[in-house]
């Protein structure tokens, strides 16, 4: 790994795709271990509103926080660490890690930034493990505007716009992603059984822990502690 030109490609374009970098055996671990947790057909955790007006229909799981270890091997995977280090710097820390779940026939997510956009130098990053092959029979692309997080807060429009210069992405198992959490992305309907991400979030030294409370999306601003809708960008414009 040339960790400084990997570092450098993040910085440049908001993301970074890394192949094969985590285990089969792995993956596998931890894909049945979400499966189990969620069962076929779990239900929502969000609020109507908010699945309404986000169009984003995904169920979290935060498994560190209930005491299930074996999401801590990724975590401490020393080359991530030494690629997150390169990117944040010294000081950086480990947030949360988060898996989310959408069920057959749900929408994925609409266009977002995962964090508050008035100061370019907060925000959290995501680094994204898929424990399963993203396909185009699954549904569920990740879709990223390239360069999109130097370009302050995201545009007013549609929740499901396609941007002429979107890139989409589809994460076979054990592929690593990291996002800037400034960096325009959604998540494209899923269409096949079911469709799973775990995501290690994380930030620089000095970034507050409640980066990711709210969340920017085309149509409004919304804080997840307080389950509401703070703006509504629409009349806001
Ligand atoms: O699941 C994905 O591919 C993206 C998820 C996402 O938007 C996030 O974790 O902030
Ligand atoms: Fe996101």
């Amino acid at each position: 790994m040339d960790i400084k030109a990997l570092a450098e490609q993040f910085w440049d374009q908001g993301f970074l795709v890394l192949e094969d970098f985590f285990s089969a055996e792995l993956m596998d671990q931890y894909q049945g271990l979400i499966v189990e947790h969620f069962g076929e057909n779990p239900e929502f955790v969000h609020n109507d509103e908010f699945l309404e007006k986000s169009a984003t229909q995904v169920i979290p799981w935060f498994p560190q926080r209930e005491g299930c270890d074996v999401f801590d091997i990724a975590e401490n995977d020393e080359r991530l660490k030494a690629i997150t280090e390169e990117i944040l710097g010294a000081g950086w820390y480990s947030q949360y890690s988060m898996v989310m779940f959408s069920r057959q026939g749900t929408k994925g997510q609409a266009w977002h930034q995962d964090c508050r956009t008035d100061d370019a130098t907060l925000f959290n990053v995501n680094r994204l493990i898929y424990t399963a092959d993203i396909t185009d029979e699954i549904g569920g692309q990740t879709l990223v505007v390239p360069g999109s997080h130097k370009r302050g807060t995201i545009s007013v429009g549609p929740v499901d716009e396609d941007f002429a210069d979107q890139v989409v992405l589809r994460p076979r198992k054990g592929t690593l992603v990291l996002l800037h959490g400034h960096t325009w992305h959604r998540v494209l309907p899923v269409t096949g059984k079911y469709r799973v991400s775990t995501n290690y979030r994380c930030a620089s030294q000095g970034t507050p822990e409640d980066i990711t409370d709210i969340c920017v999306y085309r149509n409004m601003r919304y804080q997840f502690s307080t389950s509401e809708v703070i703006e509504d960008r629409l009349v806001a414009s």
